[in-house]
C-alpha cells in the first residue's frame, strides 16, 4: 500500500545559519528536503549542502546496534542496550570509585541540540562531580566566547541576520561565508546588489569566494589580525572619526588602549601585515565614515593563540565608533555548529555552567547546585580539550566518553590523538555513523538518532532558538542522544548514589528544555518564557525571552548598558604578538587550512553523497605558482607535506589565491579518505592562553616532490560504502591513496593510489575480486614485464568497474567514458594495445562539477565564458546558479579571470 508523502518542519543540522527545513517523508524514509519559507534564517532557501541532506547518510554507513569490546585487541560485537549501557555504568562507576571523579572524562560536540548538551551536563557535574566536559566548540567558538565575555560582560553576539543586510560597511574578517555560511552570504549578496553603496571588506590571507562581493580585500600575513585592528583604531583617533561621547557614557579603559595604539603607525602596520598603507587607510576610511559599521567574523580569528587578543581588538573599535546595539552595526560572531550557541548557553565548555555560569564561580556553582539538588559541584577546574587529550595520553583519564564529534580527525596533532585513544583503558563513542576514524577505538560503540530523527531544540548564530522536529524514526537500534546520556546516568546513579531519587527522570525532550530554562532565569541569555508550544505556534525566537515576553529580542545593547560590573564595556589594550610557529629555513611555508564548499568536517555525513563530491574530489595541496617552480614541481603532482609533528602525502596545485610563502589544505580529509593521519597530522596543537582554543590556522610546513611511479586508479559503480569498507584496509601499504565517491545517479567508488613500487600480485587479486574486475564481463590487458594491468568490467554495453594498474594515462578519459555510459570501439582497442595513449588522455584533468544541484562543470561554464555569455547569459543557457546559489561566487570569478577558451567536454 503506497503511503502517503508527509513533510516535517525541522532544522539543517550543519552550519550556525540554522536554517530551517521541510522534511519530505513517509512516515519511514526521508525522500526530500525543501528549505522552509517560514523560517527567519533562510526564507526557503538551503545552500548546497542543506539541499542535499536527503541523499545523504547511507545506512551502510551507519552505526546501528550497540558494539562492544571485551578487550584490548579483540573486535567488537554487537550487544543490547542493556548489556551495554550497565557495562559502561560498571565501568565509570569503577574507575571513579577508584581514581576519583576527575579520571573520567565528556568529549562533545556543538552539534549536539541543547536537551542532549543539559543531560550530559547534568550529568558530568552533578553526577560524576567532575568539570572534565569539554566540546569540539574549544576548536570552534571559545575565542569568540572569552572577546564576548571580556569586552561585553556576556557571551552574546548583540546582532540580527537583519543587520547585516542594513549595515552600510561590512567587515568580514577571518571568515569564508561564501562557503561556510551560504545562505547568509546569498542575503548579504542580494543586499549588497539592492544597495550597491554598501562596502563590503574582507581581510582573509587567501583571495577566497568570499571576496567576490568585497571593495576591498586586505590580505594580511597570518596572524596579524591584531596588529591590523590596533593600525585601524590608530587611524580612526588620528582622523577623529571616533565617537568620543560614546566612549565617554558607555566605556572603560580607553586611555591605556590609547596608549598602546600610539606604536601602531600606518607603516608599521602595513609592513606588519604585509599589506599597502593605502589598502589600510581605505579601511580605516570605510570604517570611519560609514554610518553604520558591522563586523562578521569566524575562525580566522578564534582558531588562534592570539584568538581572544584578536576577538578583543576588534570589539574594540566598535566600541571606539559607537557602533554596538543600533541598526546594521555591531560585533557579529558567526558560529560555525548549528547548536554551538546551545553549547555555550546550557554551559557545555569545561569552564562554563548552564545559563552562561562559571565553573570557577562559587556563587554561580551554588546556584546551579541548588537547582539540581546536589550538595555542591565540583570545584577542580575541567580540562579543555586539548588538555583532556593530553591527560588521556599521560594515563590520567581512564574512561573517556565521545560523543557527536570526531577528535582522531579534527583535533590538531593527530599523531598524539590516536596515540592516546589507543592507549585509553575505556573509550565510548557515541556515534550516528560507525564510518569515523574515532569509532576505530571505541571499546563501546552506542548507535546515535541523527538529522530527521530527533527532537528538541538549537540556537543559531544570531541567537534564535529553533524547535528540531523529528520526521521518523532512528534506523535500528539507534536512539537520540539525550535518551542515551539518561539512561546510563540512571544506571551509573544506581552503582554510586543507590536509594537517592534519580536526577535524570526525563521521559522527552521537552522535559530537558523545561528543567534547563529556568537556569536561565535572569541572566543575561534568559530564555525562560520560551516553550516548544510557543516555537510552533509564533516560530522560532531570539533570546533573551524571559517569562511573559511576547517576542524575542533582535538587538542588545541599544541603551548602551553592559552586563559588566560597572554597567561599561570594557576596552582591552594587548598587543599584537607574532604567531608561535614561524617560517625558517627547514619549514619556510606557513599552512592554512579550512573548509570546502560542499563537505561537512571529517565527511562522515556529506562523504556518503556522491554528488558531494563533484566540486572536489580531493585533498589537494594549494601552493602560489611561485612556490611550485620555486621547487620544480608540476601541477597535480604527489608531494611529501610535512611540519614538524607529521607528513602527509597529496597531490599539489597552482594557486594564485595563496600568497607566496603560504600554502592551504582543506582540513576535512583524516584517515579514512585519505591514507595518512589526514590533515591534521601536521597541525599544532599549542592554544591560546585564555580560550585555550588552538591555532589550526598556522603551521610552518616544507613540501617536496613524492617519488611514487606505480600510480593506481579504480572505479567502481554500486554498493559502494560497503565496498569502501572492504577495500580501504587494503590501501594501507600504499604511500599514498585517496578515495572519494562519484556520480549522480548510479553513485561509485573512486580510489586513487601511488607507491614506490607495484604491490605484490596477491594484493592487487585482493583488490580486484573487491572491484568485481577479477573475472566475469572484463576486458583486460596486462604487461607483468612493466608490471601494468588494466581491466574494465561491461555489463550491458556500459563501463560499471575500472582499474588501472601501473600507469594510469587513461583515467581521466575513462571515467569520462563510464559517467556518459559508453563503452564503444576505441575502448577495446585501446585496451588491446599494450601502452598506447588512450584518445582522451591529452584532454587533460576532468572538469569538476561547478553547480551541484543542475550539474553543470567548470568546463561547460568555460566554454560558455569562451562564447561570450555572461553571468545571466550561463544561467539562461546552463541553469548554473539558478538553484542555490552556492557557486554563483565562483562563476563570477571565473567571469573575472576569464575568458580562456576551454574545449566543451561534450
Ligand atoms: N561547507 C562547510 N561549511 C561549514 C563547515 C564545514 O565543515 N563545511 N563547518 C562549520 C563550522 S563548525 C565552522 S567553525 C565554520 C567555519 O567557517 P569559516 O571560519 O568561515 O571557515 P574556514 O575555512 O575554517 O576559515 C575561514 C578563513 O579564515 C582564513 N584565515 C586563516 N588564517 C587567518 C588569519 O590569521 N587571519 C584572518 N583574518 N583570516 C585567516 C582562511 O584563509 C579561511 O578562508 O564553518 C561552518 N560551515
Ligand atoms: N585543521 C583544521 N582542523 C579543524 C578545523 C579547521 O578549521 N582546521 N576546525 C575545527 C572546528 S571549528 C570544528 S567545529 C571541528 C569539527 O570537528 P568534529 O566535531 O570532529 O566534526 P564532525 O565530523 O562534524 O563530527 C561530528 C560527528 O558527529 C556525528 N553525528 C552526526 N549527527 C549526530 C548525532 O545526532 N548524534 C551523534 N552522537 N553523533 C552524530 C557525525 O557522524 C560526526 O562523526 O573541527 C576542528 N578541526
Ligand atoms: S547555510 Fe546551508 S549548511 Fe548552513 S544551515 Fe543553511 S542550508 Fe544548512
Ligand atoms: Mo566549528
Amino acid at each position: 500500500m503506497p503511503t502517503s508523502l508527509q513533510t516535517t518542519a525541522s532544522t539543517c543540522c550543519y552550519c550556525g545559519v540554522g536554517c530551517g527545513v521541510l522534511i519530505e517523508h513517509d512516515g519511514k524514509t526521508i525522500l526530500g528536503v525543501q528549505g522552509d519559507p517560514k523560517h527567519p534564517a533562510n526564507f526557503g532557501k538551503l545552500c548546497s549542502k542543506g539541499s542535499t541532506l536527503h541523499l545523504t547518510g547511507d545506512l551502510d554507513a551507519r552505526a546501528l546496534y550497540p558494539e562492544l569490546r571485551l578487550g584490548k585487541g579483540l573486535a567488537r560485537s554487537r550487544a543490547t542496550w542493556d548489556s551495554a549501557l550497565d557495562h559502561a555504568a560498571k565501568v565509570f562507576a569503577e574507575t571513579i570509585r577508584e581514581h576519583g571523579p576527575d579520571s573520567v572524562a565528556f568529549y562533545i560536540s556543538g552539534q549536539l541540540l541543547t536537551e542532549d548538551y543539559y543531560s550530559f551536563n547534568k550529568l558530568a557535574r552533578a553526577l560524576v562531580g567532575t568539570n572534565n566536559i569539554d566540546s569540539n566548540s574549544r576548536l570552534c567558538m571559545s575565542s569568540a566566547v572569552v572577546g564576548y565575555k571580556r569586552s561585553l560582560g556576556a557571551d552574546a553576539p548583540p546582532c540580527s541576520y537583519e543587520d547585516i543586510e542594513q549595515s552600510d560597511c561590512l567587515l568580514i574578517v577571518g571568515s569564508n561565508m561564501a562557503y561556510a555560511h551560504p545562505i547568509l552570504f546569498r542575503r548579504l549578496e542580494a543586499a549588497k546588489a539592492a544597495r550597491p553603496e554598501m562596502k563590503v571588506i574582507v581581510v582573509d590571507p587567501r583571495r577566497t569566494d568570499t571576496c567576490d562581493l568585497a571593495d576591498l580585500h586586505l590580505a594580511i600575513l597570518p596572524g596579524t589580525d591584531v596588529a591590523l585592528f590596533h593600525g585601524i583604531l590608530h587611524i580612526l583617533m588620528w582622523e577623529d572619526w571616533i565617537d568620543r561621547a560614546y566612549i565617554e557614557a558607555h566605556t572603560e579603559g580607553f586611555d591605556a588602549l590609547k596608549q598602546l595604539v600610539r606604536d601602531y603607525s600606518p607603516t608599521v602596520v602595513a609592513d606588519l601585515c604585509g599589506i599597502s598603507q593605502a589598502d589600510l587607510l581605505r579601511c580605516a576610511e570605510l570604517i570611519g565614515k560609514s554610518p553604520s559599521f558591522l563586523s562578521l567574523w569566524c575562525m580566522g580569528l578564534n582558531q588562534s593563540t592570539a584568538g581572544s587578543a584578536k576577538n578583543s581588538a576588534l570589539i574594540n573599535l566598535h566600541l571606539a565608533t559607537g557602533q554596538i546595539g543600533k541598526v546594521g552595526a555591531g560585533p557579529f560572531s558567526l558560529t560555525g555548529q548549528p547548536n554551538a550557541m546551545g553549547g555555550r548557553e546550557t554551559g557545555s565548555l569545561s569552564n562554563l555552567l548552564p545559563g552562561h555560569r562559571d565553573a570557577g564561580n562559587a556563587e554561580h556553582r551554588a546556584e546551579v547546585a541548588r537547582y539540581w539538588g546536589v550538595d555542591a559541584l565540583p570545584e577542580t577546574p575541567g580540562l579543555t580539550a586539548i588538555e583532556l587529550f593530553d591527560a588521556v595520553a599521560e594515563g590520567k583519564i581512564k574512561a573517556l566518553w565521545i560523543a557527536c564529534t570526531n577528535p582522531a580527525q579534527s583535533l590538531p596533532d593527530q599523531s598524539k590523538v590516536h596515540a592516546a585513544l589507543a592507549a585509553c583503558p575505556f573509550v565510548v563513542v557515541q556515534e550516528a555513523f560507525f564510518t569515523t576514524e574515532t569509532c576505530h577505538y571505541a571499546d563501546l560503540l552506542l548507535p546515535a538518532a541523527s538529522w530527521g530523527e530527533k527532537e528538541g531544540s538549537v540556537t543559531n548564530s544570531e541567537r534564535r532558538v529553533s524547535h528540531v522536529r523529528r520526521a521518523v524514526q532512528p534506523p535500528f537500534d539507534a536512539r537520540p542522544d539525550w535518551a542515551i546520556t539518561c539512561d546510563f546516568a540512571r544506571r551509573l546513579e544506581h552503582l554510586l548514589k543507590p536509594g537517592l531519587p534519580s536526577l535524570f527522570d526525563f521521559a522527552s525532550a521537552q522535559a530537558l528544555f523545561e528543567e534547563y530554562k529556568h537556569l536561565t532565569s535572569n541572566r543575561d541569555l534568559d530564555l525562560s518564557g520560551l516553550s516548544y508550544a510557543i516555537l510552533d505556534n509564533q516560530g522560532p525566537q531570539q533570546w533573551p525571552f524571559p517569562a511573559g515576553a511576547q517576542h524575542g529580542t533582535a538587538r542588545l545593547y541599544e541603551d548602551g548598558r553592559f552586563p559588566t560590573a560597572s554597567g561599561r564595556a570594557q576596552f582591552l589594550a594587548e598587543p599584537y604578538c607574532s604567531a608561535k610557529e614561524k617560517r625558517d629555513g627547514r619549514f619556510p611555508l606557513l599552512l592554512n587550512t579550512g573548509r570546502l564548499r560542499d563537505q561537512w568536517h571529517g565527511m562522515s555525513r556529506t562523504g556518503t553523497a556522491a554528488r558531494l563530491f563533484g566540486h572536489a574530489e580531493e585533498a589537494v595541496l594549494s601552493l602560489h605558482p611561485d612556490e611550485l617552480r620555486r621547487r620544480r614541481l608540476q601541477d597535480g603532482q604527489l608531494v611529501s607535506l610535512r611540519s614538524r609533528r607529521g607528513e602527509l602525502i597529496v597531490p599539489v596545485q597552482a594557486d594564485e589565491n595563496v600568497r607566496a610563502g603560504q600554502a592551504y589544505l582543506p582540513m576535512h580529509w583524516g584517515n579514512r579518505f585519505l591514507k595518512g593521519l589526514g590533515t591534521n597530522v601536521l597541525t599544532q596543537p599549542a592554544f591560546d592562553p585564555l580560550s585555550k582554543q588552538p591555532e589550526l590556522k598556522l603551521s610552518g610546513v616544507e613540501v617536496e616532490k613524492a617519488e611514487l611511479p606505480w600510480q593506481f586508479f579504480a572505479l567502481v559503480e554500486g554498493d559502494v560504502q560497503r565496498r569502501f569498507e572492504a577495500l580501504r584496509p587494503l590501501f594501507e601499504g600504499f604511500a599514498y591513496a585517496n578515495l572519494a565517491l562519484t556520480g549522480r545517479e548510479r553513485p561509485a567508488l573512486l580510489i586513487k593510489a601511488a607507491s614506490a613500487e607495484a604491490p605484490d600480485a596477491a594484493l592487487l587479486a585482493q583488490i580486484d575480486a573487491l572491484l568485481a574486475v577479477d573475472a566475469g564481463p572484463v576486458l583486460a590487458y596486462d604487461d607483468p614485464q612493466h608490471r601494468v594491468g588494466k581491466r574494465v568490467r561491461i555489463e550491458d554495453g556500459r563501463i560499471v568497474a575500472i582499474r588501472l594498474a601501473g600507469e594510469t594515462a587513461a583515467r581521466d578519459w575513462l571515467k569520462n567514458l563510464w559517467s556518459e555510459g559508453k563503452a564503444d570501439a576505441s575502448l577495446r582497442r585501446w585496451l588491446l594495445a599494450p601502452l598506447a595513449t588512450p584518445p582522451g588522455a591529452a584532454s587533460g584533468k576532468a572538469s569538476k562539477t561547478l553547480c551541484n544541484c543542475m550539474n553543470v562543470s567548470e568546463s561547460a561554464v568555460c566554454a560558455g565564458i569562451a562564447r561570450g555569455l555572461d553571468l545571466n547569459g550561463l544561467k539562461q543557457e546552463l541553469k548554473c546558479g539558478t538553484s542555490c546559489g552556492s557557486c554563483v561566487p565562483e562563476i563570477k570569478r571565473l567571469l573575472a579571470t576569464q575568458p580562456v577558451a576551454v574545449a566543451a567536454t561534450a
